[in-house]
């Protein structure tokens, strides 16, 4: 086994330190090697001991790995029980973020210390979870109720300061963790300080008023999500119980949790997180240096995405086709900061530094040394091989060409420079500074070092790249396009479109398809039919009534009315929508649906897209999917992603609604060759994503 915890000594001092790179976690050689140097300690003549991690932090929390396999001894809530049991005196002394198990380890210890940069989180809901170690019965022992209903359920972390503040710590320091705890042994020892167990101390005195209204927040927050209410819950038992019987209230909440398919699908998701940036193509190949970045239109998307760029440090440069216009997006940009100002992302002083990253041009010869062109203008393919052929002329020789295009072809795009092999599709989505994904659309000639950057780019940004091919639509907006026709087609035979987005919120999701258009405007679902008009085929279903509904001006939210009636940003169903649909309805049959039929035929529809987009190499892997629809679709987190989702119900019953389906409808419900052929060969999605795992 690997030696992932020493045990040295520094005089009186014995110090335990944890080495178990990356991030520390606690898989069962460290709960072994804890375990065991807690032993040594009450056998040898040290006098104290100190708890460390090596390198960037203390702890990261459990080995998430090893998850939804059996527990191995010793189980962790008996290892940090263990150190606080311990006859001497034991330090933990953090440094970067002490999270989960890691701060259950720390509030194990008798006396906490932090220096400065460390954080104390308890991230566990974020994971389905609730903290598992004691760290829902010790927390509110040092602190109150309050702070840990602030911070559990949300799955929340504090700094090292604000942790002095309520009390989860005891010495804030500076520099080196383990000088500093050694020089904090020392005066423990000079004080002849003894053990202190956390859990000795008296219960947190109940609030009941603070836990109803971490009841009714995270209600209403949670959308279907049990984790949050159930760390209320263990929290509450803190109140009322002993801390031993507290404890086992925690493990028995904790494991109910570990069992349930929320644990899984965000498990499945934390990894996909960071899966999905590893990609052959772009492994070990360097990214092209990328400083000054130039954005082409400054409308809401291209005002956006230099809001993000000068956000995280980069120059811009903004190309408008007059001063006018350049000069409104440049107050569009310092709205976006002053937002983010309000907020609380960024200070005033920062906000005048950034703003002076930012030039709003009107000649692309500005754009000269940029290493990264963005473009962000009219989605016409005419206007796009205007803008960049003038690229071509003006950018330097080892810069990017990019397109923020959501469906026009990123080939043809590029077929308009000289070099193709620099042209990339990089799609953002609305609003560009605060969406998460960014779909890198990769074509047929574009170079790996180009694929390589679009992700270096997103990750400066902080957002979620996915890799995507070319296709209309690319991955999001091809699988939106079709759940979108399955919800216009349960219209047709006889459901409400607020009886579809109830039962789609109901499932998770933050908002209905219906909602959904309201929010965007009615115009851009109408743009797109026409767009589409010309190469439809005969058995898609218009929805004619958006159609008449676009020609009323009923365009959503921005005009008072579309699928619902709006005061503020309240919507309540607009009756007068009814009549157009019922028009629309004359030779259908009808029949009413249930949330779960509705819920059924919508996510058929998303997974059986899905599959197409993999089975055809747009997204290259299932997982690519998944995350697509989580961070750009509102997918609700704790489900995974439609094809976790899809694995989890099982891919032979979607498959066998789709052929049945299929009997009336054979034109829409095509079934994905690959659905078909994982079925037939009894694999699922996650056995494609493990076999294209490095
Ligand atoms: C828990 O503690 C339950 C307890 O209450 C009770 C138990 C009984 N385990 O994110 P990064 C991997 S629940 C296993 O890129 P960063 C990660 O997959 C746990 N692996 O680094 C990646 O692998 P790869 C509560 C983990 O510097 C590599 O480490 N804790 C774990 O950007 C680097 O990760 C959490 O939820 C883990 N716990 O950020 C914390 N963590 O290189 C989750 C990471 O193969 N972790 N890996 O792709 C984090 O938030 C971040 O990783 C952290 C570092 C902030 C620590």
């Amino acid at each position: 086994m690997k030696d992932t915890v020493r045990y040295e000594r520094e005089g009186a001092v014995a110090v335990i330190t944890v080495a178990n790179p990356p991030v520390n976690a606690l898989g069962h050689s460290v709960r072994q090697g804890l375990w065991q140097a807690i032993e040594r300690l009450e056998e040898d003549d040290a006098q104290i001991a100190l708890i460390v991690g090596e390198g960037r932090l203390f702890i990261g929390g459990a080995d998430i790995s090893e998850f939804g396999k059996p527990p191995a001894e010793p189980l962790l809530p008996d290892v940090c029980t263990h150190i606080e049991n311990s006859a001497k005196p034991v330090i933990a002394a953090v440094h970067g973020p002490a999270l989960g198990g890691g701060c259950e380890v720390a509030l194990g210890a008798h006396y906490r210390l932090a220096v400065e940069g460390a954080r104390f989180g308890f991230p566990e809901v974020k994971l389905g979870l609730i903290p598992g170690a004691g760290g829902t019965q010790r927390m509110p022992r040092l602190t109150g109720i309050g702070p840990a209903l602030g911070m559990i359920p949300a799955g929340g972390s504090v700094s090292a300061e604000e942790a002095l503040e309520i009390g989860l710590i005891d010495r804030l320091s500076k520099g080196d963790p383990r000088a500093a705890g050694l020089a904090y042994a020392q005066e423990l020892l000079d004080q002849g300080a003894g053990p202190r167990a956390v859990g000795a101390l008296p219960r947190p005195e109940p609030d009941a008023e603070a836990v109803d209204a971490a009841r009714a927040l995270w209600q209403k927050k949670s959308r279907g999500e049990v984790a949050p209410l159930q760390a209320i819950e263990a929290l509450e038992a803190a109140t009322r119980m002993d801390f031993d019987e507290g404890l086992r209230e925690e493990r028995r909440i904790f494991m109910g949790l570990m069992e349930t398919p929320q644990r899984a699908g965000l498990i499945h998701a934390f990894f996909n997180d960071r899966r999905v940036s590893k990609l052959p193509e772009i492994e070990g190949v360097p990214p092209r240096g990328l400083n000054n970045v130039g954005v082409i239109g400054g409308g809401t998307m291209g005002a956006g995405i230099a809001t993000a760029c000068l956000l995280s440090g980069l120059q811009v440069t903004l190309v408008e086709r007059d001063e006018a216009a350049a000069n409104k997006a440049r107050d569009t940009i310092t709205a976006n900061l002053d937002a983010a100002v309000k907020r609380g992302k960024l200070d005033a002083p920062k906000r005048d530094a950034t703003l002076e990253n930012l030039a709003a041009v009107t000649d692309y010869a500005g754009l000269a040394d940029c290493d990264l062109a963005i473009e962000a203008v009219f989605e016409d393919m005419a206007v796009k091989h205007d803008v960049f052929s003038k690229l071509d002329k003006v950018m330097k020789p080892s810069a990017i060409l990019a397109t923020n295009t959501s469906y026009l072809d990123v080939n043809e795009i590029a077929a308009a420079t000289s070099r193709p092999q620099d042209v990339i599709g990089l799609h953002f989505f609305s609003p560009a500074h605060v969406m998460k994904l960014l779909e890198v659309v990769v074509a047929d000639v574009t170079a790996p070092d180009v694929t390589a950057t679009a992700f270096a780019l997103a990750k400066r940004l902080g957002k979620i790249a996915v890799r995507a091919g070319v296709c209309d639509g690319f991955i999001g907006n091809r699988v939106l396009a079709t759940y979108r026709g399955a919800a216009d087609r349960m219209i047709l035979q006889g459901a409400s479109p607020w009886e579809i987005d109830e039962a789609i919120k109901a499932f998770g999701l933050p908002m209905g398809p219906f909602e959904m258009s309201d929010l965007a405007g009615l115009d851009i679902g109408y743009m797109t039919r026409q767009r589409k008009a010309a190469t439809r085929d005969h058995r898609d279903v218009v929805p004619v009534w958006a159609n008449e509904m676009y020609h009323k001006g009923w365009l959503g939210q921005k005009t008072g009315q579309g699928y619902y009636v709006y005061e503020g940003r309240k919507g309540t169903p607009n009756q007068a929508v009814a009549p157009l649909i019922e028009h629309a309805r004359a030779g259908h049959t009808q029949r009413s649906f249930t949330q779960q039929e509705i819920q059924r035929v919508y996510m058929a529809a998303m997974v059986n897209e899905a599959a197409k987009v993999v089975g055809e190499g747009i997204a290259r892997r299932p997982l690519d999917a998944d995350v697509t629809l989580l961070y750009g679709y509102g997918f609700p987190r704790w489900r995974g992603g439609p094809m976790h989702w899809a694995d989890t119900v099982g891919l032979p019953g979607i498959l066998e609604d789709i052929r049945a389906w299929a009997k009336t409808d054979p034109y829409f419900w095509q079934p994905a060759p690959l659905l078909e052929k994982l079925v037939a060969e009894g694999r699922n999605f996650n056995d494609l994503n493990k076999e294209t795992a490095q």
